[in-house]
């Protein structure tokens, strides 16, 4: 599978180190308007063709799959012009600044009848897959409730500097994984009430975020995010879990710990991510989950099936963080059954 990388900024690199670990990708085009950064990820796929313009890329050709790691102001433009050429696509979240502007692109990829997979990486995070198995084994019964923490302090702004200048924040950043953990966990939400405030003032948008979900499921859910929280252990990037079911509890906690009680028996276990060779502490979680959904894109371009996160469904995690946003604006519950 030969695979083109636009985008060669701060992230793209654990994707490029990702491609390098999965037997028969092969990363044979690079793309970045900055040169510097373009010539940093040229040492990660010496043997790829280099470019500064996307449309010179597409136009050279010689790629199955383009993996689009940019910001999202260029999501767009860059997914119309991958349908154009006819090429599977992989792009980052968040897929799209509107709802009209990712419905086009989805439609645009799916007119095509090839893939289009947004990089939705944190349900992929092996800790977080742990909750997942164990909920979906039914070992809990019927869940009714659920929480899905992430509260930090994390000096997110000196990695990624643009997270402080952007008038929405931490649901369009962060919180969107968050919820789209929620979604994989509890299936699609109804309706959702949410709460914003920015508690640094250095930045420009939200920094904690407070979401209340119903699922069609009959599960109610709380997603919490917070960038101004400093606490100990600092558990970044962590996402802390609890969920009550009809037989009993699961519980994720700090240091990738994963609980099941059912009844006064409770067996605890240590779902710590793998430290790949190549990715640094206390990314690793993160680290290790891209690998993990590249490797899944590979797999169903391979069998012929849409992978998890797929443009449809991601519609619907992006649908959330909009309503989230519309929920805190307007002081109301937003009700997600007409979007
Ligand atoms: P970045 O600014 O460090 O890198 C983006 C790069 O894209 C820059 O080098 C820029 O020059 C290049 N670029 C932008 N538009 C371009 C275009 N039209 N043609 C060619 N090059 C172009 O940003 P980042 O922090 O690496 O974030 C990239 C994306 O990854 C964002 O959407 C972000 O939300 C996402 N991200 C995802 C995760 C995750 O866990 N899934 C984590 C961090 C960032
Ligand atoms: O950009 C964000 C993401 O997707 O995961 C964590 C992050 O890097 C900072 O919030």
């Amino acid at each position: 599978m030969k695979i083109a990388l636009i985008g060669c900024g701060f992230f793209a690199m654990n994707q490029l180190h990702a491609w390098n670990g999965i037997a028969g990708a092969e990363v044979v085009a690079l793309c970045d308007r900055d040169p510097e950064r373009l010539s940093l990820a040229a040492a990660l796929a010496p043997k790829a063709a280099a470019y500064t313009d996307a449309a010179e890329m597409f136009a050279a050709g010689g790629f199955d799959v383009v993996d689009i790691a940019t910001t999202v102001g260029s999501h767009r433009a860059l997914v119309e012009m991958a349908a154009a050429h006819q090429v599977h696509v992989i792009c980052q979240k968040p897929i799209a600044p509107t709802l009209a502007d990712a419905r086009a692109m989805v439609n645009a990829v799916d007119a095509t009848g090839k893939t289009l997979m947004i990089h939705e990486n944190f349900r992929w995070q092996s800790a977080v897959r742990a909750v997942i198995d164990a909920l979906r084994s039914g070992t809990i019964g019927e869940p009714f409730f659920g929480r899905i923490s992430f509260r930090s302090g994390y000096d997110v702004y000196a990695g990624q500097p643009y997270l402080a200048e952007g008038e929405r924040f931490i649901i369009e950043d962060l919180g969107i994984h968050i919820l789209d953990i929620a979604r994989a966990l509890f299936g699609d939400a109804t309706r959702i009430t949410a709460t914003t405030r920015r508690v640094n003032p250095a930045i420009k948008g939200e920094d904690v975020a407070t979401m209340l979900l119903d699922h069609a499921s009959g599960v109610t859910s709380v997603v919490d995010c917070s960038y101004a929280t400093r606490r100990s252990p600092e558990t970044f990037p962590e996402s802390l879990i609890e969920i009550d079911g009809t037989l009993g509890t699961l519980r994720l906690d700090a240091g990738y710990t994963l609980s099941v009680q059912i009844g006064d028996q409770v067996e605890t276990r240590d779902v710590s991510p793998t430290l790949l060779s190549w990715a640094d502490r206390p990314w690793h979680n993160i680290q290790e989950s891209v690998q993990i959904i590249q490797q899944h894109f590979v797999d169903c371009l391979n069998q012929g099936i849409a992978p998890e996160t797929d443009g449809q469904d991601n519609l619907k995690t992006f649908a959330l963080v909009e309503a989230a946003y519309l929920s805190a604006n307007e002081n109301r519950t937003v009700d997600l059954t007409g979007l």
